[in-house]
């Protein structure tokens, strides 16, 4: 099936992080594609990338990438394909300055920032299946379903802990 959602990430080091919003993904039956571009080390195929995923059938990018991280910003101006975008942690600022580099986008151009690390990328594949549940009511029900079995959790860990 051709993939829905593509993810992008700068560096094959930051796959460890990407890989959580793959997973949820691949939880909620969404066909996608994960690929490694940089903004600075390959600008041009990062920019073929996205000035061609909409002609691919992609409805949403998520892009990760950490330190001067501009290419969730470069991608979104490549394409008005809505683009989350997932700050990576490391370096001397652990990831702030990629979150101030992809939440920071000047007006114009919107890149929907998410949390830094691996708690960002789950919420990336979350975010990309909200978007996708809007016009797919398998999606959506799904999605509700997740939200229960979360409450349904903090319920049981809430029970347990008043258990003599
Ligand atoms: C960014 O620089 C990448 O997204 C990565 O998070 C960071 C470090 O890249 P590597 O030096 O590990 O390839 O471009």
């Amino acid at each position: 099936m051709k993939p829905h959602v593509l993810i992008v990430m700068g560096s094959d080091s930051d796959l460890p992080v990407m890989d959580e919003a793959a997973n949820i993904l691949k939880e909620f039956g969404v066909p996608f594609e994960k690929r490694i571009s940089s903004a600075h080390r390959a600008p041009r195929k990062t920019g073929a990338l996205a000035s061609e995923a909409a002609g691919r059938g992609i409805r949403i990018i998520i892009a990760g990438a950490g330190m001067a991280a501009h290419l969730a910003g470069v991608i979104a101006a490549e394409t008005t394909l809505p683009v989350i975008g997932v700050p990576i942690g490391g370096g001397a600022l652990n990831g702030v300055d990629a979150l101030y580099a992809m939440v920071q986008m000047p007006g114009g151009i919107p890149v929907a920032t998410m949390a830094i690390g691996k708690a960002g990328a789950k919420n990336a594949g979350l975010h990309a299946v909200a978007i996708l549940a809007l016009t797919d009511s398998d999606l959506a029900g799904k999605l509700k379903a997740y939200r229960e079995t979360m409450a349904r959790d903090v319920e049981e860990k809430d029970a347990a802990l008043n258990c003599p």
